[in-house]
């Protein structure tokens, strides 16, 4: 049994108490995310339960008890107090997938801070533009990324404290920086937990930045009530399960439902510290016996081009259930999932501004391969009209996807940008940037980026299908479809292709690739353009940078790379 039970029986009685209720917190209460997830799991007698396991790249592995999160998180909070950080100022997380990662995102909440997670491979540029605009006070850091911030730290006057996890006294710390060891410091059995309410800042997400400059999206401790509920009903958490959650929590995905979402119910969950790699990953699943399984569709795609041959090698039978977000997951991954593994995997959509799950896939409803599926329970959602930005009540047309406002964990603000931020909101509807039309069913079928739809000869035609019928090609890996300017039609389609190993690239199958296309969809989709290549640009929580290629396709300046994945 599920822990949500039939979605149209929960869709019509649920309301956003069911998750306070369980939380056991009631309206004017102290909440804090940070106690949440480790004090409060450790009351309910879970103290001794694996919170945390962790390996390394070179394949080391270690496990923190629900009690040992409890004391690190407390001994970091303390530390940032003692160093002079107070409530409310950013701190700076910049690191690897390490313990100390995962730890001091609750360490800042629970002192009061505002955790600003960033990827630690991010370059000198990247972390300049997010930690100026966020006049940030304090990084944690280590070793192997101070040279980074070394770099920029003159230019950052406001970034007070510089604060290295892996100190090893071999060269002299420099003005600014200290050393905090999590092993060593002293362990702090009792803190005095800041007393965030409902509506106290808790963590700056900078956007993965496909569109446009990199926006702060800032929540709330609140926050905590839909990630907590939505994990339980849509990852299907469990008190057994061994959750594992692919993404970095430099991504929204890698905080909602990498920290917060497992560990508010008191989940064992898993951390693989090292790049992608079928082979690993495979590895991981079968030591760690991992039995929920959260990732992406850029992942899953990479999978699919390793083939089945790699999957055979490995014992995956622990898995119970998949999940996916970031990108739309393509029909033919769906396919290819329940083929592959024997499950199916369940697409999720949400975005860093409504901090969790919108509209998703459940389990034990019926999947539509290729579809999004339907709100999250206390979600009201719609489709805006594109030009009167009104609600669309015949089925099958495409328009906006919009949310009324309202659900627990909605970003607050943009930092610094309160013009941007109210341009989201139209006719009392939270517009969230994309295109998709509703079924009769009342299943979501996801088009594309408002910004990415082509339009070819007044016709709109959205990547995403394109992109998915390439997929069904035997050649193709992967590959991103944008419109590039044409004298007669405006625009028309070109594609841009990743070939599967070992396939050739020539005009011969650039016709047929054509073919293929204007037999499948239409002629109207057919690429007029192939430009095969070796890998798509993409951001660091791996969705493809149509905007990128667009650019170049018009001659306009590319803006802002910054959350580039090779940059
Ligand atoms: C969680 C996250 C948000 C944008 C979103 C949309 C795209 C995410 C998707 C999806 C289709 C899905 N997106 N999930 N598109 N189907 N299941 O990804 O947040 O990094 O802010 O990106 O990602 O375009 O608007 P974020």
């Amino acid at each position: 049994m599920n822990n949500m039970g039939p979605y149209d029986e929960i869709r019509k009685k649920f309301n956003w108490n069911i998750s306070e209720n369980e939380l056991g917190y009631k309206d004017g209460d102290d909440i804090n995310i940070g106690w949440y997830c480790s004090d409060r799991i450790c009351d309910q007698g879970k103290g001794e339960k694996v919170a945390l396991i962790w390996q390394g790249f070179s394949g080391e592995v270690k496990k923190f008890t629900f009690n040992d999160s409890r004391i690190i998180t407390n001994t970091m909070a303390s530390f940032l107090q003692k160093t002079g950080v107070e409530n409310g100022d950013r701190v700076c997380l910049f690191m690897d997938k390490i313990p100390e990662l995962y730890f001091g995102f609750l360490g800042i909440l629970k002192m009061g801070g505002i955790a600003q997670p960033l990827f630690s491979a991010f370059g000198g540029e990247s972390l300049i533009t997010r930690l100026e605009d966020a006049e940030t006070k304090a990084i944690i850091t280590q070793k192997k990324h101070l040279g980074k911030v070394r770099k920029i730290r003159d230019e950052l006057p406001g970034l007070e404290y510089i604060i290295v996890v892996d100190y090893d006294g071999k060269k002299p710390l420099q003005e600014r920086e200290i050393a905090f060891s999590m092993e060593d410091s002293e362990k702090i059995e009792k803190f005095d937990v800041f007393r965030s309410k409902a509506e106290t800042p808790s963590v700056l997400h900078y956007t993965s930045g496909t569109t446009g400059q990199p926006k702060g999206a800032q929540h709330v401790h609140y926050s905590l009530i839909s990630q907590y509920i939505s994990s339980k009903y849509v990852l299907d958490l469990k008190d057994d399960d061994i959750y594992w959650c692919t993404a970095d929590p430099g991504w929204v995905t890698g905080t909602s439902y990498g920290i917060i979402g497992p560990w508010s119910n008191g989940i064992t969950q898993c951390v693989l510290d090292s790049g992608f790699k079928a082979e690993n990953w495979y590895r991981f699943i079968e030591d760690q016996k991992i039995t929920v399984w959260y990732s992406a569709p850029t992942a899953i795609r990479a999978l699919m081009k390793e083939g089945k041959s790699e999957v055979e090698k490995f014992d995956l039978s622990s898995l119970r259930h998949l999940c996916s977000v970031g990108e739309p997951l393509n029909a033919e991954a769906v396919l290819w999932s329940t083929d592959t593994y024997g499950l199916t995997f369940h697409d999720t959509f949400w975005q860093t501004e409504t901090g969790s799950m919108v509209i998703t896939n459940y389990p034990g409803m019926e999947i539509k391969p290729g579809s999004m599926g339907k709100p999250f329970p206390g979600i009201e959602a719609t489709v805006l009209d594109l030009k009167t930005h009104e609600p669309i009540e015949k089925r099958g047309v495409v328009g906006l996807i919009a949310l009324k406002p309202g659900w627990p964990s909605m970003f607050r603000a943009y930092w610094n940008n309160e013009k941007t931020y109210n341009s989201k909101f139209i006719n009392g509807w939270y517009v969230c940037g994309d295109r998709a039309s509703i079924d009769e069913d009342g299943y979501y079928w996801f088009v594309g980026r408002d910004d990415d739809v082509i339009n070819t000869g007044g016709h709109l035609v959205g990547p995403f299908e394109i992109e998915s019928a390439l997929l069904e090609h035997e050649s193709v890996a992967e590959s991103a479809v944008v419109g590039k300017p044409d004298p007669v039609n405006m625009e028309v389609v070109k594609a841009f292709i990743a070939l599967k190993p070992g396939v050739e690239a020539s005009d011969m199958l650039e016709l047929e690739i054509m073919n293929f296309i204007r037999k499948k969809l239409s002629p109207l989709a057919m690429p007029q353009d192939v430009e095969f290549v070796d890998s798509l640009p993409k951001t660091r929580s791996g969705k493809i940078m149509r905007r990128m290629l667009r650019a170049k396709e018009w001659g306009e300046e590319i803006g802002d790379t910054s959350t580039l994945e090779d940059d």
